[in-house]
């Protein structure tokens, strides 16, 4: 283990060397962000040889490797975490010390590499950290945005997004690989040719634009074995520097195209989390990555294995959901026009290889490209997608003669569209969902005519997140005590932490158990005054919902619940009513006018409630600002109630209700996504349960939904609070502010259907289920214990649990074990 090598004396030279080196500065004279620059490449030194062995290791055994491609992966901060597993976190932060350094703060100085929006972003890194830890040969392949996720600033209230220029004090954590670049080519036409020698067709790309693709490799730190893994995201340059014997016209301006294209290509993330946004450059990121990444790849194969055919024995490649999916017909055109195989040959390499994870069935974030924009772009690859659908239809209708409706159904060419979902299920050997109910749900209604048609390529694979980062970095009061109640194998093996079920039963430990939650509230409450100036009591139930800004997420139930508790405080002060923070944490796509709109209410609430005197600080809201991986670690460790309230059917599976449940806060929430896993562990005694279920929620979507008035017209109480919306109450009187809101649940401008996630419908469900809350939170003995249940019966949920399933049903991998190098710091 690293921390039994660990030389202080050797790593506090480092640090004061790195200063020394890098900022002609003593430790003293360095500023924090200096001091984490130094610290961050004394502990990149070390890294690095473990980086070296593993990859060495790697190419010894000749190990199958699984490519994990993402738009987006969201890794919040590298130091902490890396610290952690290497298990140098406490020797280092001692040694800081030392030197009068204090580790949190120089923790502060680095910004979040937030490479993703949200769940699906942050499971990618869950998943890096697992396959690392557990030994596994893995590459993640992305994009190097030089903006990442939009920070979020709160102005009066509303949103205001600024780009996030993360790269702006240098990333110490990542190393170019100028020599590994790539060409990626755009647009033109293909010319059509036969071969003179050997007869056979050429498709040659002409008059295109195109850039070259710079690699930037990342080290994924494994928990205490040595392993260091790799995510490499691509950098875009101009293919030549601007030549001036190019300065007649047309090359000029072709220059000048080229050198824009590399530019924009890896500017920005696309910040719409759940939503097709259907833009040609967001196509041009896709195969930007996509391309690149394969080319390496197979050349990498290729210095070891001479035969293409094979490629499916050494790589696997995972597309994580569809915006990785024009991987299909670029490995086919790779193998087929630069290998020189057959369509067949080609066929069987390529649908050995790839694999296909669905994320979401909500229908607005299905991605289908008009076939103009794509063939305009991807010239060969759309002959490419032609010839995989013209195949695969000739399949359908041998199975389905004279049912003209199934080809429709599942046709990737159809009116005007490339179906991304549809060739990657066709071509995939692998369809997962990522929770039980959301497979389910995938099976028997989303992709029913594929499930059908080949129910052996389907699968679930729950989601899972990692407890290193989780626990261990997050909340290090309850990682201490949990080690020391049941020892330190949890940290690698989240099953163990089942071997706490016992003290639940024991007082002194339940009380040691809610001290920690206390600190940990205290934590968060000093946050809150720092960053928002609001005053909260640690004592009183912090409810906690962050996650990206929905209708589907149903923020506005909660805070129209907020609206009605305050009403109920204000007519009866007499009424009995345990002091509760309802906190909140969400960004809202920049152009998601309900979203935006949802934000300014609960900003707007706050500013009322918190303001008025007459409640004595009975009912509290915050709004945390830029809510993102560093906070939310912050955030977990002091949950006491996890709201998970999306309409039953609409979350897919949800990673927030993992962390929250892991460090100790019961579920209030819809039997949706992994939600039902969650109570099936942790029993229903020990959540807070409401609401339609997804077959209900599907029933009435199939019957023209449902009629929202008659809840209006029928629950004054329900009636009072929408109408709120209205009359002035949180907008200083201005009746407009919040009509969007209002009429999304009413519409009585009959645009569309009113209340299409049921938030009225659950309301009166959602407000029993808090009076429940209310009530089981009296009672602190037997809060203690629901809430020690839900830690105790996480298990399932760690990623790297989710990881082995992967391995054992469809990437087929085997562990390397990497030998310790040298001591530390050295
Ligand atoms: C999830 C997305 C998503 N599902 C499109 N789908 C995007 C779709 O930029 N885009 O175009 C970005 C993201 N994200 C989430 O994935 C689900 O909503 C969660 O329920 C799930 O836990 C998470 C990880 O599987």
């Amino acid at each position: 283990m690293f921390s039994k090598r660990f030389e202080k004396k050797a790593f506090k030279a480092a640090v004061k060397d790195n200063v020394k080196t890098l900022y002609r500065k003593t430790i003293d004279e360095a500023t924090p962000q200096q001091l984490f620059q130094a610290v961050s490449y004394a502990v990149k030194d070390v890294i690095i040889d473990d980086w070296i062995e593993t990859q060495k290791r790697y190419d010894e055994t000749d190990a199958k490797t699984v490519y994990y491609m993402s738009m987006e992966f969201l890794m919040g901060r590298a130091l902490g975490n890396n610290l952690i597993n290497m298990t140098a976190y406490k020797d280092v932060k001692e040694a800081l010390e030392e030197m009068n350094i204090d580790l949190n703060v120089i923790e502060d100085q680095e910004p979040d590499a937030a490479l993703g929006n949200g769940g699906l972003g942050r499971l990618a890194a869950c998943f890096l950290d697992s396959l690392a830890t557990l030994n596994y040969p893995a590459y993640g392949c992305g994009i190097r945005y030089r903006y990442g996720m939009f920070k979020q600033k709160i102005k009066d209230g509303y949103q205001v997004e600024v780009p996030d220029n993360w790269l702006k004090e240098g990333n110490p954590f990542e190393i170019r690989r100028e020599e590994y670049a790539k060409e990626v080519r755009f647009g033109g036409n293909i010319r059509f040719e036969k071969d003179p020698v050997t007869g056979k067709d050429k498709f040659i790309q002409e008059n295109y634009e195109s850039v070259m693709a710079v690699p930037y490799d990342m080290p994924i730190v494994g928990y205490g074995n040595h392993v260091v893994n790799t995510l490499r995201v691509w950098d875009a340059k101009p293919i030549t520097d601007f030549k001036l014997d190019e300065f007649d016209r047309g090359n000029y301006h072709k220059a000048v195209e080229q050198e824009n294209l590399a530019k924009l290509i890896v500017d920005v993330l696309y910040p719409n989390d759940n939503h097709y946004s259907g833009k040609e450059l967001r196509l041009k990121q896709q195969y930007f990555f996509i391309s690149a990444s394969l080319q390496a790849l197979i050349e990498k194969y290729k210095k070891k294995h001479g035969d293409i055919r094979k490629l499916y024995e050494k790589v696997v490649i995972q597309m994580n959901d569809t915006h990785p999916t024009v991987a299909v017909p670029e490995l086919m055109r790779l193998l087929i026009d630069v290998e020189g195989l057959s369509w067949e040959d080609a066929w069987e390499v390529t649908s050995k290889t790839c694999a296909y994870t669905n994320h979401t069935i909500m229908a607005e974030a299905l991605e289908k490209w008009p076939i103009d924009l794509f063939s305009k772009l991807l010239p060969r690859i759309y002959q490419i997608v032609q010839e995989i659908d013209r195949r695969f239809l000739i399949k359908v209708r041998e199975m389905y003669p004279g049912n003209e409706e199934k080809v429709r159904k599942m046709a990737i060419l159809m009116n005007g569209q490339v179906r991304m979902a549809n060739m990657a299920i066709v071509a995939g050997f692998s369809v997962n969902g990522v929770a039980q109910l959301h497979t389910e749900i995938l099976e028997k209604q989303e992709l029913k005519d594929f499930y059908q048609m080949m129910p052996e390529k389907f699968n679930n694979k729950t989601n899972g997140i990692t407890q290193r980062r989780f626990l261990a970095h997050g909340n290090p009061l309850l990682a201490d005590w949990i080690t020391d109640k049941i020892g330190d194998g949890w940290i690698t093996d989240l099953s163990q932490i089942a071997k706490l079920k016992p003290l639940v039963e024991d007082e002194d430990a339940r009380r040691e158990f809610m001290e920690i939650k206390y600190q940990n509230k205290v934590r968060l409450a000093k946050y809150i005054k720092e960053h928002n100036g609001i005053d909260v009591d640690p004592r009183s139930i912090f409810d906690i919902q962050v996650k990206r800004l929905h209708e589907y997420k149903r923020q506005l139930l909660n805070i129209l619940h907020i609206m009605y508790l305050y009403n109920q405080i204000k007519e009866h002060p007499e009424m009995s009513f345990y002091p509760r923070t309802f906190i909140f944490g969400a960004k809202a796509a920049a152009g998601y006018l309900r979203a935006k709109e949802t934000i300014k209410l609960i900003n707007s609430v706050a500013d009322v409630v918190n303001n008025d005197r007459s409640i004595n600080g009975k009912l509290k809201v915050v709004f945390i600002e830029d809510y993102r991986v560093s906070n939310a670690e912050i955030l977990f460790a002091a949950a006491d109630v996890s709201e998970q309230i999306s309409t039953a059917s609409k979350e897919a599976s949800g990673t927030g209700n993992m962390k929250f449940m892991l460090n100790g806060a019961p579920t209030l929430g819809t039997m949706d996504g992994a939600n039902v896993e969650i109570v099936h562990e942790v029993g229903e005694e020990n959540a807070f349960i409401f609401g339609l279920s997804s077959q209900e929620v599907i029933n009435y979507e199939n019957n023209g939904g449902y009629n929202p008035t008659d809840v209006y017209f029928n629950d004054w109480e329900i009636k009072r609070v929408v109408d709120q919306l209205m009359d002035g109450t949180y907008s200083n009187g201005d009746h407009n502010m919040y009509i969007n809101l209002y009429n999304s649940l009413l519409n009585t401008q009959c645009t569309d259907k009113a209340d299409t996630y049921f938030i009225l419908k659950d309301f009166r469900s959602y407000a029993d289920a808090q009076k429940r809350v209310e009530e089981a939170y009296r009672d602190q003995q037997r809060w203690s214990k629901m809430a020690m249940m839900n830690t105790a019966c996480s298990g399932k949920f760690t990623s790297d649990r989710t990881i082995e399933e992967y391995v054992r049903d469809i990437w087929h991998l085997e562990k390397v074990e990497v030998p310790s190098g040298q001591d530390l710091f050295e």
